[in-house]
Formats: C-alpha cells, sequence, structure tokens
C-alpha cells in the first residue's frame, strides 16, 4: 500500500520502451535520454505503475516515420553512423548534422532511438483511437523541432506530427499545445495549411544581449500561420513569446486564460500537450522560473477540458528536475497526490539528495536556483493575452 488516493477515474496509459534510455548524444550535450531512467525510477518508487496501463511499445518502421518525412531523409537517417559520417557531405550539411551546430550529432544507434520514442508516440495514439485511454503518455517523445527532411534543435524525427496524423484519421480537429520553453516551430510548419490541427505554443522570445535569438528564433505573437485568407490553416497557430524569469502565478494565469479561450473557440475533439520540462526554474538550457507544481498545473488545467489526450515529453536538462515533474505529472493524469518526501527504497536515490539536488524531496523550491531576473512585468502579461485574444478573432468557426 502507497497510500495513493485517486478520487477521479480516468484511466491513463503509459508507453514507455526501455531501450531508449541507452542512447548517448555525446558526453557533454544537455539532451540525455537517461532522465528517462530517472523518470520511471521515481514513478515505480510512487507505485503509479499499479494505477495505470503500461506499454513496451515496437520501435516504429520506416513506412510509419514517412507519414511525415521525406523517405530520401529516412534513408539518410537510417544509414548514418559515427563511422560513416563524411562531414564534408553536401547531404550530411543540407539534413541539419552539419555546420558549426552539435545540436544534432550522429551517435551509435540513432535510427533505433528515433523509431523508439516514434513508436511511444504511435502506440499512445493507437490507445486513443480505439478508446483504450482517456490519457496516454509517452515521456520519451515530444521531439517538436523535427522539419520533413531536417534534423534541428537535438531533433530527428517529429514524433508528434506522426501522433497528430494518426489522430487526424477519426479526429475532425486537434489541439496542439507545447508548453517547452522553446517555440514548437515544427509541428506549427507541418500543419500550417489545414484548419483540422490548431497548435498553441508558450515560449522564450527574444534576443540576448550578444545579440543571439533564443532559439528557435520563432514564434513571435504576430505569427499566426498563413496569410493568405484563402489559406485553411490561416490564424491556425497562436504563439506566446513570454520573457526571461516567468514565475509561477504569472506563468499559470496566463495558460490558463489562453488556453481555455483556444478550446473554447476552436472545440477540439482530442489534444496533444507537449510538456518539455525546461521550462521549469533551474533548467540549463532555460529562462523560466517555474516550481515543479506550477508546470504540473497546465496538465491539470488541459485534463479539466475532458477530451482524449496524449502527454509527451520533450525538452528538460536538469534530469533530476524533469523526473521530479514529469512523475508529478504522471500522478496528476492518475488523479494520485504524492508525498513530497521521496521513497527511500529508490534506485538513484543521491541523485535527488543534498540540498543542492533537492534535499531528498519531490517539490522543492525551485526559485531557489534562480539564475534569471523576471522581465515580464504584469501589465506586458496583460497585453500579450489582449493580442492572442484579438488574434483568435481571426479563425472562423
Ligand atoms: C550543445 O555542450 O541555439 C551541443 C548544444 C553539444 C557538446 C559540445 C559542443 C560544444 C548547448 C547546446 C559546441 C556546442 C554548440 N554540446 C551549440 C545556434 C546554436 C548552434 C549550436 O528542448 N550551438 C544553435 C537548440 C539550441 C542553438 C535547443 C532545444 C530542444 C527542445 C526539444 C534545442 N541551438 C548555438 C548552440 C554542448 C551543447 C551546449 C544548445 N543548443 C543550447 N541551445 C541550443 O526544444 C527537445
Ligand atoms: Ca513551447
Ligand atoms: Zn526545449
Amino acid at each position: 500500500d502507497y497510500g495513493l488516493e485517486r478520487p477521479q477515474g480516468y484511466n491513463v496509459s503509459f508507453h514507455y520502451n526501455p531501450h531508449v534510455e541507452y542512447h548517448h548524444f555525446g558526453s557533454s550535450h544537455p539532451m540525455k535520454p537517461w532522465r528517462l531512467t530517472l523518470t520511471k525510477q521515481l514513478v515505480l518508487s510512487y507505485g503509479l505503475e499499479y494505477t495505470m496501463d503500461l506499454y513496451e511499445p515496437r520501435p516504429a518502421n520506416f513506412n510509419e516515420l514517412a507519414i511525415f518525412h521525406d523517405r530520401e531523409y529516412l534513408s539518410y537517417l537510417s544509414e548514418i553512423t559515427p563511422q560513416n559520417a563524411k562531414p564534408d557531405d553536401a547531404q550530411y550539411i543540407a539534413y541539419g548534422f552539419g555546420g558549426d551546430s552539435n545540436d544534432c550529432p550522429v551517435f551509435d544507434g540513432l535510427w533505433n532511438y528515433v523509431s523508439l520514442y516514434t513508436g511511444a508516440s504511435m502506440s499512445a495514439a493507437y490507445n486513443l483511437l480505439n478508446k483504450q485511454s482517456d490519457i496516454a503518455i509517452n515521456w520519451s517523445g515530444g521531439l517538436h523541432h523535427a522539419k520533413k527532411n531536417l534534423a534541428s534543435g537535438f531533433c530527428y524525427v517529429n514524433d508528434i506530427v506522426i501522433a497528430i496524423q494518426l489522430l487526424l484519421t477519426q479526429h475532425q480537429r486537434v489541439l496542439y499545445i507545447d508548453i517547452d520553453v522553446h517555440h514548437g516551430d515544427g509541428v506549427e510548419q507541418a500543419f500550417e495549411s489545414t484548419d483540422r490541427v490548431f497548435t498553441l505554443s508558450f515560449h522564450k522570445y527574444g534576443i540576448d544581449r550578444h545579440g543571439w535569438p533564443f532559439f528557435p528564433g520563432t514564434g513571435n505573437i504576430d505569427e499566426i500561420g498563413p496569410k493568405d485568407p484563402a489559406n485553411r490553416g490561416k490564424a491556425h497557430s497562436l504563439n506566446i513569446p513570454i520573457d526571461d524569469g516567468i514565475d509561477d502565478h504569472q506563468y499559470k494565469s496566463l495558460f490558463k486564460t489562453v488556453t481555455s479561450k483556444v478550446v473554447e473557440k476552436y472545440n477540439p475533439q482530442a489534444i496533444v500537450l507537449q510538456s518539455g520540462a525546461d521550462s521549469l526554474g533551474g533548467d540549463r538550457l532555460g529562462r523560466f522560473n517555474l516550481n515543479i507544481k506550477a508546470h504540473g498545473s497546465c496538465i491539470e488545467t488541459v485534463k479539466s477540458f475532458g477530451r482524449p489526450l496524449i502527454l509527451i515529453g520533450g525538452g528538460g536538462y536538469t534530469p533530476r528536475n524533469v523526473a521530479r515533474t514529469w512523475c508529478h505529472e504522471t500522478a496528476v493524469c492518475v488523479g494520485a497526490t504524492l508525498h513530497d518526501d521521496l521513497p527511500t527504497h529508490i534506485p538513484y536515490l543521491q541523485a535527488f539528495q543534498g540540498e543542492e539536488n533537492g534535499g531528498g524531496r519531490l517539490y522543492p523550491d525551485l526559485h531557489n536556483t534562480k539564475r534569471h531576473d523576471n522581465l515580464n512585468t504584469d501589465p506586458a502579461l496583460q497585453k500579450l493575452v489582449e493580442r492572442a485574444m484579438e488574434n483568435l478573432r481571426y479563425m472562423e468557426g
């Protein structure tokens, strides 16, 4: 008995193939698939596996990845290895592996890695389509920057686009929501010419003091999709650009106000939520100042809309806090309340111990790791909400 209380009766499924953990982008690369090991260990230590259906999905195959990606790109991706890679090769550069960017390295097992996380997102989508679950979770997915023939920002295959494509076989309108600190540009671009998918991303937007834009440099408030009125995708994207250091109260209110309005106006038949954990305070790449429960409140808000939901991972570069957040959000989905004291019988407990690592607690105060002053004033956020509401008026029906 773990003392889990579950007042709400949602059917939740958890889609995870453990082989994904064993891939390495390179020793100092910020993307660390072993954060998924930590996440799974926390989920198990709280006994959450007894509250959900667990699936170990097969990897996606070439034809499934070709639902979105170009076959030539996929052939290249399936064949490239650290041994045969030629960094001067025109294709290598054209497909996003080259330049001075080490964002998308070629590592051992790359094809296996992309097939595993995409297989899990597909499995989640099929579970919603079969009505096996109300909420389907894949923490290994959420690679929102990948384009149909381009690797970008740690993302090689866009599992989100493929999962949404599957949902579109049965659902007329799918809403995509993205709370990763980066703009969900790949998903937005993939569906820019259709009104059957509405994309909504909250992200850091702006130029730093050296003149560099925060990656990927897109997603300002005026970017609402194609300008051509004949294009069905017109006004079916909404971007919420945010400055450094936004706090819990501001983010929760911004998220709830904007998202509720989008759901009311668009009335989606299914929702896909990318829950990148790099929007937390103290993230290695992020700039926001959110605590775990504030991040999780976004999942609660979306759950309350009562639509079939896929919940996927994404960024998150301080692994112990990624694991805490996604464990908490798994609990939110099943309707469980977790103790702040971490169970003592867990592997890797030391990753969470010591005052600088969160003191053995599930909900340490991440404001203590504050590195970014809050540059968001309440009046500026109020203005942003007004602009967002204005953008929504351009959407028909
Ligand atoms: C690293 O230390 O802003 C990659 C990337 C590799 C190892 C050693 C190589 C050192 C930070 C980032 C050179 C690294 C040069 N290593 C990286 C414009 C950039 C060109 C590449 O959460 N350099 C590019 C991508 C972003 C840029 C963010 C977020 C994904 C997601 C969904 C993707 N790219 C500048 C950076 C390091 C590295 C250290 C890095 N890359 C930080 N931000 C970026 O939205 C999963
Ligand atoms: Ca985002
Ligand atoms: Zn990110």
